[in-house]
């Protein structure tokens, strides 16, 4: 009996690893499967985007020859406010064209080099097998075109860039963009696609310094940028350009990073991505909240927004992201989802040492009467609540950061309308706006306070750094609110 039962047990063993070296054998077969011999039917043009939109996914069509035209363009565009720069573009835009294609398409590309441009320059695409990634074949004079043809043989997202010397500074101007090779019957549909690339900057002024800045090799060689952005510039997806998406859809972003120097740690406040294709490959991840994105690579990123609001889009290298630059926002629209996220349930200020309006766990809001407070009383309090709210951003002083966080401190705007800066604590603000003579754009999140602690901290601050006097009250607040 005990002797049958081994046997068994043997046989089942060997079976089972011949069956599992069967699948294996196959899986393998499928992941190495060549489209290099893939037969192309028919023609077209490749449709191009500009950022942060994205070409129309290609489904379920066969493998094609898609005719490619791709314009070099050198033109002076925004940084930011006040700030120009010459940038070299594929296409008209930082980062270039979005070419998207599938598997086994045959691309015949056109490069042309503007005869307005004073440079030549040419392609390097990722997604090439052969030399150089097609620079070698298609370094372009001003005013020329230059034809190479190759097929797109394994599925992905590549980066693109110019190749021509000196290569770090013509990708530094802007010359990256992302093409995407999708597999066999195309990537799973989502609601809403977008095309988002980092970049780093190097001018010859400081971060904010007007007028039109130069490229500066010094800075680039040393790897310390002053601008680090989403799609070309300052604020290209806020004020404006926010990426949209309504409640219960599913968005996909592609994510490339342009360097020249900078690894970009890719982050979405507020979100998770639900799939990851790490590195623009074949590898999924599921359930990541930052994916490493190298100079010169990128990734493709899905997740489903459950819930309304702003997502900030982050490198999540923060400096780079509150200081330089890297921020975009996504804006949800829709029905609150309350099991998900609930929102402020309670609110209290939190003084650990012999705090005098702690309040008890359950007690709402609304039924707890606040006492009348002196001027002083209320300075004192709203001294606290700045040094643990606001203090992180408009500094300890009141003095602010240049170009980044305006100053509380003699502020005019500040002091001229009560009223907007009880709602830019109430509500956030973001868009452009003058403080003492210097633009700021930049978020400013809703803080979650209660009416007497607004009152309490602007009563602060009014009476603080030269400042007004304004005694602000919970009344005024709640009339706000
Ligand atoms: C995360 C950073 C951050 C925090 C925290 C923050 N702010 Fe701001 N605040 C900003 C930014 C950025 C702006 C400018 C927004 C813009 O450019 O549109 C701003 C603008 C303001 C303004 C109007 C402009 C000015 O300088 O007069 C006031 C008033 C203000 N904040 C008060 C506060 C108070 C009070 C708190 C704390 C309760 C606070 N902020 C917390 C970032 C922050
Ligand atoms: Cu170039």
């Amino acid at each position: 009996m005990k002797r049958t039962n081994k046997t068994w047990i043997k046989t089942s063993f060997l079976m089972c690893s011949l069956f599992m070296l069967l699948i294996l054998g196959s899986c393998k077969k499928e992941e190495a499967k060549d489209y290099a011999d893939i037969m192309t039917e028919g023609e077209m043009d490749a449709e191009l985007t500009s950022p942060p939109h994205v070409p129309k996914p290609v489904g379920n069509r066969t493998a094609m020859k898609l005719k490619l035209n791709m314009e070099i363009k050198e033109q002076e565009g925004t940084m930011t406010d006040g700030v120009k720069y010459t940038y070299w573009t594929f296409g008209g835009s930082v980062p270039g064209s979005f070419i998207r294609t599938r598997v086994g398409d045959e691309v015949e590309f056109h490069l042309k080099n503007h005869p307005d441009n004073k440079l030549p320059h040419n392609i390097d695409l990722h997604a090439v097998t052969g030399p150089g990634g097609g620079a070698t074949s298609s370094l372009v004079a001003p005013g020329h075109e230059k034809v190479f043809s190759f097929k797109v043989i394994n599925p992905g997202l590549y980066v693109y860039h110019c190749a021509t010397a000196p290569v770090g500074m013509h990708i530094a101007n802007g010359m990256y963009g992302l093409i995407l090779v999708e597999p066999e019957g195309g990537l799973p549909p989502v609601d809403k696609e977008y095309y988002v690339m980092q970049g780093d900057f190097y001018t010859q002024g400081e971060y904010g310094a007007k007028g039109l800045q130069p490229f500066d090799m010094n800075k680039a060689v040393k790897e310390t940028p002053d601008y680090v952005v989403f799609n070309g510039k300052v604020g290209a997806l806020t004020n404006g350009g926010e990426l949209t998406a309504k409640v219960g859809e599913t968005v996909r972003l592609f994510v490339g990073n342009g360097g020249p120097n900078l690894v970009s740690s890719f982050h979405v406040i507020g979100e998770i991505f639900d799939s990851v294709h790490i590195e623009g490959g074949s590898t999924i991840n599921k359930n990541v909240q930052t994916t490493l994105i190298p100079a010169g690579g990128a990734a493709i990123v899905d997740f489903k927004v459950e819930t309304p609001g702003t997502f900030i889009l982050v490198d999540h290298s923060i400096f780079r992201a509150f200081n330089k630059g890297a921020l975009g926002m996504l804006k949800v629209e829709g029905k609150e989802n309350k099991n998900i996220y609930s929102g402020t349930i309670q609110e209290g200020i939190y003084l650990p040492e012999g705090g005098t309006i702690q309040k008890m766990p359950g007690e709402s809001t609304a039924k707890t009467a606040i006492p009348k407070r002196t001027v002083a009383e209320k300075i004192n309090i709203g001294k606290e609540i700045f040094g643990t709210t606001c203090f992180a951003c408009h500094q300890s002083e009141g003095q602010g950061i240049p170009s980044t966080f305006p100053p509380l401190a003699k502020s005019d705007y500040l002091n001229a309308d009560s009223k907007r800066a009880i709602k830019t604590i109430l509500h956030g603000l973001t868009g452009e706006v003058t403080v003492n003579g210097k633009k700021y754009n930049n978020v400013m999140p809703a803080q979650n306070l209660s009416d007497d602690e607004i009152a309490n901290v602007l009563t602060y601050i009014y009476n603080s750094w030269g400042n007004n006097k304004t005694e602000v009250t919970p009344e005024m607040v709640k009339a706000l609110r």
